[in-house]
């Protein structure tokens, strides 16, 4: 697909996309962020390796880089731990600790037993995108090898948050921080982080540096980034343990998107079984036990889509926010649900067009367009929701957001996330999964 593909009509100032020049754009971005044998999300705000982000970007990779692709996957997965976890950061020896807080020091892991002695990780998770983006690089770029060194490790990653994170007794994986969400800020955590005190002197202790290299008002506010830092301390504390979490830990929650994509991660765990030879079936009955369980127990009929559960006090949260549309994904929702949810998604209080899905109901008195994750656009909700109204015969709205996606990063370039009013970009410059995940929808025409 080469040239000039008309915007939608209804596209805010109705600009064609110049779509060689956002390929440039999107693969320039790509090279400039690639350390070596992994891609760094933003040079400057995030100068290591990201879990969720390395399998967005190597989604898009797979389009330009293969080798690339593959290798990003494999630096992640050498850093899995024993237990199956896969850390949502990989931290890169060579950036020094006060480039990025909370950096090694603060996080404390050992070195791997049996791993690479210079490999340090966070303790904590992010969604189990890797078989999507394992089966999606494939497809773009076969290689049986590579798939077959990744299969036991990505079931192993979905042993440990199936089985070790199932605090709830349901079925469903619970997290034990906002950060494991890989959606930090959403108002989807309000109603859990309340219930913790704010102890804003621990911010005294250590230094923030996210708002040293990003405006302020754009990143989370000192109440909840101190509760973020007594969190992480207090899993830390407890030497990364999962057992007796509800007595032991201030924050289990069950996220809808999180759990959706931890079904759909069993989809293609069943899709990569069939390559390397082994039984698909489990992975197919549990995507649909999953499924169930979310439907049964995180959606609200009263609202249409489905919300976070704090397991600690048995609460749905209220709040209306973007992982309660992400279900969509998963092809076994019963199909009122999935009709309802891209009601939702189209209604006035999220909306596919002239500018694609924010984080947050735009109703909501809260609605925040500028702070992360409690308003603005992010493109890789938006990329899943695209694959989700495609999955459920939503070819319209399927192409409505893909068009509302490009012309939004062709207008305002690869940014970290979006004004939800005005389009303009925010956070960081040059973040890698917008300028990869462009890459792919380029190839959906
Ligand atoms: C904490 C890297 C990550 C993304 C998350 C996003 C943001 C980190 C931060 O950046 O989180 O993990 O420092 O705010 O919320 O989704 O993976 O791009």
């Amino acid at each position: 697909m080469r040239g000039v593909e008309q915007a939608s009509t209804e596209d805010h100032d109705h600009q064609p996309i110049d779509l060689d020049r956002l390929r440039r754009t999107a693969e320039s971005v790509l090279r400039g962020n690639w350390s070596g044998d992994h891609m760094v999300p933003s040079r400057t705000l995030y100068p290591h390796q990201w879990s969720w982000d390395a399998a967005f970007i190597s989604i898009g990779l797979a389009h330009v880089a293969p080798d690339r692709a593959w290798r990003d996957l494999r630096s992640l997965f050498t850093a899995q731990w024993p237990d199956g976890r896969v850390p949502h950061i990989v931290f890169d020896p060579g950036v020094s600790e006060k480039d990025y807080f909370p950096g090694p020091a603060f996080w404390d892991v050992p070195p791997l037993p049996g791993g690479p002695s210079h490999i340090r990780t966070t303790g904590i998770v992010q969604p189990p995108v890797h078989a999507l983006a394992a089966r999606m690089i494939h497809a773009v770029a076969p290689d049986a090898e590579e798939l077959r060194w990744l299969y036991p490790r990505l079931v192993a990653q979905q042993e440990y948050l199936l089985k070790q994170r199932d605090a709830g007794g349901a079925g469903l994986a619970s997290i034990v921080h906002p950060w494991e969400s890989g959606l930090d800020n959403s108002p989807s955590w309000d109603d859990a982080l309340a219930q913790l005190p704010a102890d804003v002197r621990v911010l005294d202790r250590y230094q923030r540096r996210d708002v040293q290299v990003s405006v302020a008002t754009h990143r989370p506010t000192n109440a909840d980034y101190a509760r973020y830092i007594a969190l992480a301390a207090s899993y830390r504390d407890n030497g990364y343990q999962d057992f007796d979490l509800l007595d032991r830990h201030g924050f289990v929650v069950e996220c809808p998107a999180f759990n959706a994509l931890t079904a759909d991660a069993e989809l293609a765990l069943a899709e990569i079984a069939q390559i390397v030879g082994a039984d698909p079936g489990p992975h197919r009955e549990r995507a649909a036990e999953i499924t169930q369980t979310m439907v049964e127990r995180l959606f609200d009929p009263e609202t249409g889509l489905f919300h976070t559960f704090d397991v600690r006090t048995g609460r749905r949260s209220k709040a209306r926010c973007v992982n309660g549309l992400m279900p969509l994904i998963l092809p076994g929702l019963p199909t009122e649900i999935a009709a309802s949810l891209a009601a939702e998604a189209a209604s006035e209080r999220f909306g596919l067009r002239p500018l694609p899905v924010p984080s947050y109901d735009r109703t909501a008195p809260d609605f925040d367009p500028l702070r992360y994750w409690r308003g603005p656009v992010w493109i890789n909700v938006n990329w899943l929701l695209r694959r989700g109204f495609d999955g459920h015969g939503y070819a319209a709205e399927a192409e409505t957001l893909r068009q509302a996606m490009l012309s939004l990063v062709d207008r305002s370039g690869c940014f970290e996330y979006f004004d939800p009013t005005t389009g303009a970009g925010i956070g960081t410059p040059e973040f890698s999964w917008t300028a990869a995940l462009v890459l792919d929808l380029l190839e959906r025409a």
